[in-house]
């Protein structure tokens, strides 16, 4: 019926950062299968084939209607022979094989199961697997010994992949308000990550906390955790340096004060309501929390870098490296033709630098 009129040629920018990408997604079956493979890459140490699904999903995402033929798809940006051939097998089959067969395969499984404990990536979990350990059980007969986050990631696993609600994100944030309140009147705490850019579910809620004046951010981040600490909210917590500049691509430059640019991975202990009815006697969850302390100086930068998603922020970069010649990082925004720092008090002046069109965190959902 009317057949033709479906056969609508999309049109969309190649970087994911000049595209509005919102939550409503009219192709969530082509993109979880394309997510799948990206994963599936990311777990087994290929990157760049990681990313090119990711691109090619985000691109699917970004479409204002569901992909009913291969034709609509001509002229798209990121689009390879590989993501093809899976789009083309789903829209005539009704699933790709190899999208399935990865699915079902024991290696993705296992390496699914064991980078779900919170403190193991990739390389330890292939490591394990190397040897025969595919299941929590295995792991806990096998006598390894764990360091501290694998060790409270094996013993909170059910709660930590258990999707966080939105009202306990909000309940969290009232508790991390009080922290900050309590030792620091006058700093402030934004909500970042996925639950800024509107998602109602994420895998852990994730804290900028910084203070109008600069400087007084400094020490900040070590009597939140005490504070926290001391009235019985933290399951596990360890604070690093960030290290994020390393392992990003291009020469990004690391501010001078970065070393005052903190982040502590936590697992909080957040009270629940019981169900009515309900048998269990446990009454709270384990959630994963990451703050991260910011001087206002480098507000800006660190709320886009921190706000995401993961590939909008690298397709910010690409597009900073590619099209501009500058490097952005979620400390600052150097232009590599002029030498210089480019100075922002907001999101939208960074966006204005770049010589992008702004795009709200609702619409950064690539
Ligand atoms: P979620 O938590 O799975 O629902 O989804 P997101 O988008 O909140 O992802 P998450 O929590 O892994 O990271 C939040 C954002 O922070 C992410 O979109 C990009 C950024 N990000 C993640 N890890 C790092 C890091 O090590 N350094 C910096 N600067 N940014 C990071
Ligand atoms: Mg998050």
């Amino acid at each position: 019926l009317f057949q033709w009129d479906y056969e609508l040629m999309f049109s969309v920018p190649s970087y994911a950062c000049q595209r509005r990408t919102t939550l409503e997604n009219h192709n969530a079956v082509l993109t979880d299968a394309l997510s799948l493979l990206a994963e599936n890459a990311e777990l087994s140490d290929q990157e760049g084939r990681g990313v090119a699904f990711r691109r090619a999903a985000a691109v699917l995402k970004a479409l204002p209607g569901p992909v009913t033929g291969l034709t609509q798809l001509r002229g798209l940006p990121c689009l390879g022979e590989h993501s093809l051939r899976v789009i083309k097998d789903i829209l005539e089959n009704g699933a790709s094989d190899e999208v399935e067969s990865t699915r079902q395969s024991e290696h993705f499984k296992a390496l699914k199961v064991l980078t779900g404990i919170f403190g193991v990536g990739p390389k330890t979990a292939e490591r394990w697997i190397r040897e025969g350990i595919h299941s929590l059980i295995q792991l806990r007969e096998s006598g390894h010994t764990l360091n501290r986050a694998q060790q409270a990631g094996l013993l909170h696993y059910d709660d930590l992949n258990r999707p966080v609600t939105r009202a306990e994100a909000d309940a969290i944030t009232e508790v991390v308000v009080r922290a900050v309140v309590a030792v620091a009147p006058g700093a402030e705490v934004t909500l970042t990550g996925g639950f800024r850019r509107g998602k109602l579910t994420g895998h852990d809620v994730d804290f900028l906390i910084t203070h109008p004046e600069e400087g007084r951010e400094e020490g900040l981040m070590s009597k939140v955790v005490s504070w926290l600490r001391s009235q019985g909210f933290l399951l596990y917590e360890k604070t690093t340096r960030n290290s994020y500049l390393e392992s990003t691509e291009g020469p990004a430059r690391p501010a001078s004060n970065m070393d005052r640019f903190e982040r502590c991975l936590t697992i909080f202990k957040l009270d629940e309501d019981q169900r009515p009815g309900s048998e269990e006697t446990k009454l709270w969850r384990a959630v994963r929390v990451d703050l991260v302390v910011s001087p206002i100086s480098q507000f800006a930068f660190a709320l886009l870098g921190w706000t995401g998603s993961k590939l909008f922020e690298r397709e910010l970069r690409r597009w900073a490296g590619h099209e501009k010649a500058m490097s952005l990082s979620s400390h600052a925004l150097y232009d590599n033709n002029q030498s210089r720092y480019h100075r922002a008090t907001s999101e939208e002046e960074i966006f204005a630098h770049l010589g992008l069109e702004f795009v709200p965190p609702s619409e950064r959902n690539a």
